[in-house]
């Protein structure tokens, strides 16, 4: 069960929510941080779908939620990104700025430019977009794979994302 732990701790762990066999963990209205993985740390490394839900979340994606087996598999999604990158008044948003931090990658982990992209599902908007990017090593090896929803529309750029 997926818990607003210590009303906006770090929030993990698993549900058994839709879409159909995945783990969601899910934020709320509020600014929340949500990590991959299980409900005491633990490595999960199949599917997850994070959801943050309104405010600015931070979603954690650990290297040890992914795994060399089905790294060119979609593994994560991110449900919900608000705020990404660009110019002009969507790029920043007092109550809805999303942030992905990486963790536990090796030395050199970066990102791949959009893999491929489909039109969201979201109902009342017309300028989501799913998309799907590689985890890269420092070797342009693929170490993971996710999707992220841009609610604006918009790709990934700088300030939406940092290894650490
Ligand atoms: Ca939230």
């Amino acid at each position: 069960m997926s818990e607003l732990r210590e009303k906006y701790g770090v929030i993990v762990g698993t549900t058994d929510n839709t879409p159909k066999d995945a783990s969601t963990v899910s934020g709320d209205a509020g600014k929340n941080r949500i990590q991959t993985g299980g409900e005491h740390g633990e490595s999960i490394t199949s599917y997850q779908r994070l959801f943050g839900g309104d405010g600015s979340d931070t979603f954690n994606l650990r290297a040890k939620d992914f795994s060399a087996e089905t790294a060119n598999t979609t593994t994560k999604y991110i449900a919900d990104f608000y705020g990404a990158a660009g110019t002009g008044p969507d790029k920043w948003n007092q109550t809805s700025n999303d942030f992905i931090q990486f963790t536990g990658f090796e030395k050199g982990a970066h990102l791949s430019g959009v893999i491929r992209s489909v039109e969201g599902t979201v109902p009342d908007s017309t300028t989501d977009v799913i998309y799907q990017y590689h985890i890269l090593g420092a070797e342009n090896q693929v170490l993971g794979t996710f999707n992220v929803q841009s609610i604006n529309g918009k790709t990934l750029g700088q300030g939406d994302y940092a290894f650490y």
